[in-house]
């Protein structure tokens, strides 16, 4: 039984990756941080409450990216076959509000987790969470093979992990590949990435509970697709026999306005009606056009996405709709249930963690 080892097991993608690698019958283990409350509320309906006899396919253990020793000691311990590092301060708005704290945690803590790697000698292969926001002002279509031009002190410090990652597999040897991810979304999209905050919008406003919704920028583009796919990849990456750096994206890219157009079209209303500009929401550097190429992705995994822009939209707002009790009005639970059903077939074994 392969182990993996996932940093950032509860955020959207490691959500989605532990579901995927638990079908694929692995041990999953799962770096969380200590808070006051749970954190854990997108891999909850995972546990199993190891006093019950269960043999544990699941084990989370508290550590941090700005914690060498608690680095160490998870590596030591859990001697991976696989190291997912999706671990970060992942907000590009926030990045220009906590520029030094981003630096460290997404910046330095991938320098860490790859110094704990080569320290203690562990075979494994190593996924870096890369992102399309390196490409920042470079024109579109972006490949592996445009230069980077970040634009945020978020794409900055995912810059010097990139490369760092680079290093320690030209330098050390490391098995190291970076996926460089466009933006992904779903239902489990934390609320104040834009896509999300337009459907829990819709949602509320459909409610009676929200009047209007604030919002900055709305004519950057982004090549949005659905993560549950780009966790596959991720996954795939790591199975190749050669580490490399790898773009993932649709190729389609879509102003915010067309979001917000599509996800209050889906349930007839006009988003002119309820939207308002708030400049609070503006960046000091925006990234105006993302676009991916992709070609490379298809040659060497034989990867394509499946899910596009308005399925996305359906989907993420079929989803909002029934977490306020709503009637969704389209099928996007089908697309749901009959695309991505395999995956859920762990829940039939036995599945165990520790919190
Ligand atoms: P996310 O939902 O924001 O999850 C981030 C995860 O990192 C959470 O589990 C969070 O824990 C954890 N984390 C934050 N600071 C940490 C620290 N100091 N030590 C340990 N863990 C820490 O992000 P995501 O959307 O799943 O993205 C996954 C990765 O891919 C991130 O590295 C992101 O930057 C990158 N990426 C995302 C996209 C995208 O469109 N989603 C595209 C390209 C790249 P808490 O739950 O405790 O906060
Ligand atoms: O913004 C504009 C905003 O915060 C998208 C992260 O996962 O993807 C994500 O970064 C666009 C920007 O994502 C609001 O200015 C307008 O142009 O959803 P976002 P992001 O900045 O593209 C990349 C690939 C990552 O790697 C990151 O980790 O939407 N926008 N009005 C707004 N954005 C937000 N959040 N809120 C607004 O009210």
């Amino acid at each position: 039984m392969k182990k993996a080892l996932i940093t950032g097991i509860s955020g959207q993608d490691g959500s989605y990756l532990t579901e995927l690698l638990l079908s694929k019958g692995y041990q999953v283990h799962g770096m969380i941080r200590r808070s006051s409350t749970f954190n854990t509320g997108r891999i909850d309906h995972i546990y199993r409450d190891p006093h019950n006899g269960d043999k544990a396919r699941m084990r989370l253990y508290y550590g941090d990216l700005t914690s060498t020793d608690s680095l160490q000691n998870v590596i030591s311990e859990v001697e991976p076959d696989e190291i997912y590092n999706l671990a970060a301060q992942s907000h590009v708005r926030v990045s220009f509000d906590m520029p030094e704290y981003t630096g460290d945690v997404t910046g330095l803590g991938t320098l860490r987790l790859l110094e704990a790697i080569r320290r203690t000698g562990a075979k494994v292969r190593f996924y870096q969470a890369s992102t399309s926001e390196l490409f920042g002002s470079a024109s579109p279509p972006q490949s592996e093979a445009t230069p980077f031009e970040p634009q945020s002190p978020y794409a900055a410090a995912k810059a010097y992990a990139h490369w760092v990652t680079q290093n320690y597999r030209e330098g050390y040897g490391v098995f190291a590949s970076s996926g460089i991810l466009f933006n992904h979304e779903s239902p489990r999209r934390g609320e104040t990435f834009v896509t999300r905050k337009i459907t829990r919008a819709v949602a509320a406003i459909l409610a009676g509970k929200q009047e209007h919704l604030y919002m900055g920028n709305l004519d950057s583009k982004r090549d949005w697709g659905y993560a549950p796919e780009y966790v596959e990849v991720m996954w795939r990456l790591l199975q190749h026999d050669e580490p490399m750096d790898l773009v993932i994206g649709t190729g389609e890219s879509h102003t915010v306005r067309e979001f917000l157009e599509e996800a209050f079209g889906y349930v007839n209303l006009d988003y002119q009606d309820y939207v308002r500009i708030d400049p609070q929401y503006f960046r000091p550097t925006e990234v105006d056009f993302l676009l991916a190429d992709a070609r490379k992705a298809k040659d060497v995994l034989g990867w394509e996405p499946r899910i596009r822009f308005k399925d996305l939209a359906r989907i993420m707002m079929d989803a909002d709709l029934e977490l306020l009790g709503l009637e969704a009005p389209g099928d996007g639970k089908c697309l749901l249930a009959e695309r991505f059903d395999g995956w859920h077939r762990w829940e039939d074994q036995i599945v165990s963690m520790d919190k």
